[in-house]
């Protein structure tokens, strides 16, 4: 099984050359040229030409696009790596869904029956549903803006009207009235692929409508942004404009549910797009990835980008299966993939009605689902601290013990219910936001601790409390870990 999964990834990686040019992108030294007229010098041999074909303002990248040539010239590459003009460059790579092409038959059995049990679904519901002042930008295939689960709940430009050929918010794009569309560069983001609906309705369909399934929340904001093509291939660049869109727009959380294997670390321009997030305070829930192995971002082998970026504010979902154990197709690492969440056989949206839906790409937006609900319960939370929420209130599994930070399988009730008892003490002790806003969780759960001790004297109940701590101390090694890693910029 595993290694069918294994082969079906490489081939996934292999085929699917979506773009027919070779392009890079560059990202220029701080007070440097502003536009590549650095490059007007270079010249390339007969058979290739090369041009500007985009600019990212956020991260200062140039996007070169150059024609009649499958690799990047010899001739370029040199030039770019002796311009003391150039602070890096690399290759405009293609990312892909992790959506895993299941076998229909099987999977149906299970979808729907176990899984309420093991997340605690109906419970949460029974506590909190909506999430109306939350945003949430969805990078992916695009989403069926008709479909009568997901248009609800579709974020609009309050800044521009549509279908008017203007652009009245100045922001570069005309007529952005439901996102954008970075792959065809147009204002409609229509998926053309289904990935994007699939993951859409997972995290947000909504409820109690009369109309086919309710996402984990089912009221809220999903703006959605075209980054994969309809073979659910994509390019960093069209990522790394979108992210940037994403900040501008002040969402709330990001959902990527796709990504690329690399062994160098992955691209740096994807990572300082989400070090804008970062700073922006948006929590970036990424998959996984699906081939199965360990992304160790301290190892020799492949890992999958953008989840395995040692950022804080990045939450990176494995997929459990029916039994609820790791799913054979998974990717793990200890520290960079943060939690485990369903991912086999989920019924879900698809362009025109429902589906089944299998991968990471379906285990992400439980997360980003429940981080909704879990801001709609404490909007004063910043994004560490809906992080290290989910983390300790996770189920643990034993399997999950060195392959996720947490060890854990997100529940869903687990985190909304102590988030609810986070509100209502935030509510009548007052305000304390001028504490260090990383420790206030720390905080709440060692007096909580002790007034429990206190209190009832139940040693069940001081071993729970101090087990919960320690799981916390532990994760919050683990996020510490992640921001010295990455202060010190250490090689992954
Ligand atoms: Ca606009
Ligand atoms: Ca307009
Ligand atoms: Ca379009
Ligand atoms: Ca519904």
């Amino acid at each position: 099984m595993k290694s069918k999964v294994f082969l079906i990834f490489i081939f996934l990686l292999i085929s699917q050359k979506a773009w027919g040019e070779t392009r890079v992108l560059i990202r220029m030294q701080e007070g440097g040229e502003s536009s590549p007229s650095v490059l007007q010098g270079l010249s390339l041999n007969e058979n290739s030409s090369f041009s500007q074909s985009n600019y990212l303002p956020a991260t200062d990248v140039h996007v070169l696009e150059i024609e009649g040539s499958d690799d990047i010239p010899q001739e370029l590459e040199n030039f770019l790596n002796n311009s003391p003009e150039v602070l890096y460059w690399e290759e405009d790579k293609e990312i892909v869904s992790h959506y895993y092409p299941n076998d229909p038959y099987y999977e149906r059995q299970w979808a729907g029956q176990d899984i309420e049990d093991f997340i605690g679904i109906e419970s949460t519901w029974g506590l909190i549903r909506s999430a109306p002042d939350v945003s949430i930008a969805l990078l992916d295939s695009g989403c069926d803006l008709n479909h009568p689960d997901l248009a609800p709940n579709l974020w609009t430009n309050p800044g521009e009207i549509a279908s008017n050929q203007q652009d009245e918010d100045h922001n570069g794009y005309i007529d952005d009235y439901y996102g954008y569309d970075f792959v065809n560069r147009d204002s409609t983001p229509q998926d053309d692929n289904g990935h994007g609906t699939m993951v859409f309705g997972i995290m947000a369909a909504q409820g109690d409508n009369g109309q086919g399934i309710a996402g984990v929340v089912w009221d809220t904001n999903v703006l959605c942004l075209k980054v994969l093509n309809e073979n659910e291939v994509g390019r960093l660049s069209f990522a790394i404009e979108a992210i940037e869109y994403a900040v501008n727009a002040g969402v709330d959380i990001i959902n990527t549910s796709w990504g690329f294997a690399d062994d160098q670390g992955g691209s740096p321009i994807l990572e300082e797009a989400i070090t804008l997030a970062q700073e922006a305070g948006i929590i970036f829930v990424a998959s996984a990835g699906n081939n199965g192995t360990n992304n160790d971002p301290m190892g020799q082998g492949l890992a999958n980008y953008p989840s395995s970026y040692q950022l804080d504010n990045i939450i990176a979902v494995a997929a459990t299966d029916s039994h609820d154990t790791l799913a054979d197709f998974s990717n793990y690492n200890e520290l960079s993939v943060d939690l485990a969440a369903p991912g086999v056989g989920i019924l879900t949206t698809a362009p025109g009605g429902y589906t089944y839906f299998t991968g990471t790409s379906a285990s992400a937006p439980f997360v980003s689902g429940v981080a909704a609900l879990l801001l709609s319960m404490n909007p004063q939370w910043g994004y560490q601290e809906v992080i290290e929420h989910l983390l300790v209130h996770t189920d643990y599994l034993p399997e999950l013990e060195d392959k996720t930070l947490s060890q854990g399988r997100l529940n869903l009730y687990k985190a909304t219910s102590t988030a609810q008892q986070a509100a209502n003490d935030s509510l009548e002790g007052g305000s304390d936001s001028d504490g260090d806003q990383e420790l206030v969780g720390f905080n709440s759960q060692v007096a909580g601790c002790q007034l429990q001790s206190q209190t009832q004297g139940q040693a069940s109940t001081s071993y729970r409390c101090f087990y919960l701590m320690g799981l916390m101390l532990y994760i919050a090694q683990g996020l510490a870990f992640k921001r010295i890693a990455k202060e010190k910029n250490w090689g992954f």
